[in-house]
């Protein structure tokens, strides 16, 4: 019997799963989430970050992230897991947040301490104390030079997978390489989220994978390797501050003797981190070109494996290295949960009314229709946050809730298109994915069948099958993807959510309509 841990450093929580796998029979024996907010708080942090007040600028403590993993391994001891099991570990992470360490803090990596807290020793590693994270819009400027610099739009989006987007961490680096000169000359190495995590965990630095690599605006797609030209144009001495590509199943060394002696943990192997949405390509099963999966996080994203590293010809998605090889597409909505929040609590409601508030509208609402631009919006591209209504009394609870559900589901579709036009099948994953209304009307809108798994931590069990699938490779002894993910990713029993014919029919019509709202709003 063998277990794995597989991490997840989201945006608002750090999630663990532990998968046990004996022989053919595998199942998942733990499951914990601590949110940053209730289980740190003296970060100070709101939803995992903490927000300008012109809302731009979003950052969060990386020592925070380092806090949660060490109160997760405490917790991990203390649960009766048989510690000398665990043969390797791996994590995802949000994408794009950037991690800026001095070369003390490089070398001070393999000697932290077990007889002192955490937290302190990690954050005398850093040249920066907070970091810039997926939800910061502040880098307009840097984005335009990048792009100017790599020779236009196509031309980034065809070396990079991606058009210059604010979030990724080429232009955040070229905003911090101008604005804080002597904070980058200090800084030996710039890593993910997700390779800091890895470098903590073993105790010396781990590369950063193709799927996190990819979020970068930084790496040649198809040689994933560091582009020099992109480098060049970001910020000076940048290809000497970056870690190295190394492929996904990369085992990254052991854990740090630091883990092995506070808290009991064998040396266990480190398995490279991926970013959180191409570990949930691997949590919810999905290798073969066509698939669609949905994750219903902070930020919602759909996404798929595609055969060729083709850009997203409207420029507003982007290709990504899957972890299992190949390629993934991924269209991203960062006015995800965030949104479906702020509607709950600006009417006072808590889930289940939410749920009931939308059974109560009329599928397709009357018309009635939102953009739930509660912070500024990554697809389509919207700079300006402002909520949009067409046809809805902003006094009506129960339409507007309808309204912010429908509009997801008809944004999700329309910027989906050029990953798979159509599908028979989705997979949803993320916290709101238990919610099946929600998911009815996904089903609906986009005329496919809705399958949900056993567990809506996709990324952080994707980790776990990783380490299994690393593991396994590094004794000699590989699997094939389809091997390691058996057993795991069989969708939850009972029939899938399936779409109304009914309701297809409106949201056929329906979908033109908001469209053009979307369009018209955003030209002007
Ligand atoms: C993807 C993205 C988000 C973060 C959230 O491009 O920005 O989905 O990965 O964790």
């Amino acid at each position: 019997m063998a277990l794995y841990i597989g991490f997840d450093a989201s945006t608002q929580s750090l999630t663990a799963v532990v998968v046990e796998v004996a022989g053919g029979e595998r199942r998942i024996v733990f499951e914990r989430t601590l949110t940053f907010d209730e289980t740190l708080p003296h970060y100070g942090t709101k939803h995992g970050v903490l927000t300008s007040a012109d809302g731009y600028t979003v950052v969060a403590p990386p020592v925070m992230w380092a806090d949660a993993l060490d109160r997760m391994m405490a917790i991990l001891a203390a649960s009766g897991i048989d510690l000398a099991a665990v043969r390797a570990v791996s994590g995802a992470a949000q994408q794009h947040g950037s991690v800026y360490m001095t070369n003390d803090g490089l070398s001070a990596l393999e000697h932290l301490d077990p007889e002192r807290a955490f937290a302190p020793q990690v954050a005398a590693l850093l040249s920066r104390a907070l970091s810039p994270v997926w939800l910061d819009c502040s880098t307009t400027a840097e984005c335009r030079a990048l792009t100017e610099a790599v020779g236009g739009d196509e031309a980034l989006a065809r070396l990079t997978g991606s058009r210059a987007y604010e979030r990724f961490t080429a232009a955040q680096i070229r905003k911090f390489a101008w604005t804080e000169p002597e904070a980058y000359a200090q800084t030996a190495r710039i890593h993910l989220v997700s390779s800091f995590m890895a470098s903590l965990l073993a105790g010396r630095e781990a590369p950063i994978d193709p799927g996190d690599a990819s979020g970068m605006n930084l790496m040649d797609l198809a040689a994933k390797r560091w582009s020099a030209k992109a480098a060049a144009a970001t910020a000076p001495d940048l290809e000497s501050r970056l870690p190295v590509i190394a492929d996904s199943w990369t085992q990254a060394g052991e854990l740090s003797h630091y883990w092995q002696r506070r808290y009991g943990f064998g040396a266990a192997r480190v398995i490279a981190w991926t970013g959180d949405n191409p570990s949930s390509l691997i949590g919810l099963g999905l290798h073969a070109p066509g698939q669609l999966a949905v994750s219903l996080g902070t930020s919602d994203t759909v996404f798929g494996p595609i055969a060729e590293p083709a850009p997203d010809p409207d420029g507003a998605g982007h290709v990504f290295g899957s972890p299992a090889g190949g390629y993934m597409a991924l269209t991203c909505f960062a006015n995800g949960s965030l949104a479906r929040e702020r509607v709950r609590d600006d009417y006072g409601l808590d889930w289940s009314r939410f749920s009931a508030a939308m059974r109560r509208a009329p599928v397709g609402n009357l018309g009635a229709l939102m953009l739930p631009w509660f912070v500024p919006e990554i697809t389509p591209r919207v700079e300006h946050a402002g909520v949009r209504r067409l046809n809805l009394d902003p006094q009506d609870p129960e339409k507007n809730v309808r309204a912010v559900v429908e509009a997801q589901a008809m944004s999700m579709r329309l910027h989906s298109r050029w990953i798979v036009e159509r599908v028979e099948t989705i997979r949803a994953t993320g916290g709101a994915a238990a919610n099946e209304d929600l998911l009815q009307v996904i089903a609906d809108v986009f005329d496919a069948e809705v399958v949900t798994l056993p567990t809506t931590n996709a990324a952080a069990l994707g980790a776990a099958i990783r380490a299994c699938h690393g593991d396994r490779l590094a004794s000699g002894d590989p699997v094939t993807w389809d091997d390691a993910v058996a057993g795991f990713t069989d969708p939850a029993p009972g029939p899938p959510i399936y779409p109304s014919a009914a309701n297809v029919v409106i949201y056929a019509g329906l979908i033109r309509d908001y469209e053009r709202f979307e369009r018209e709003s955003i030209t002007g």
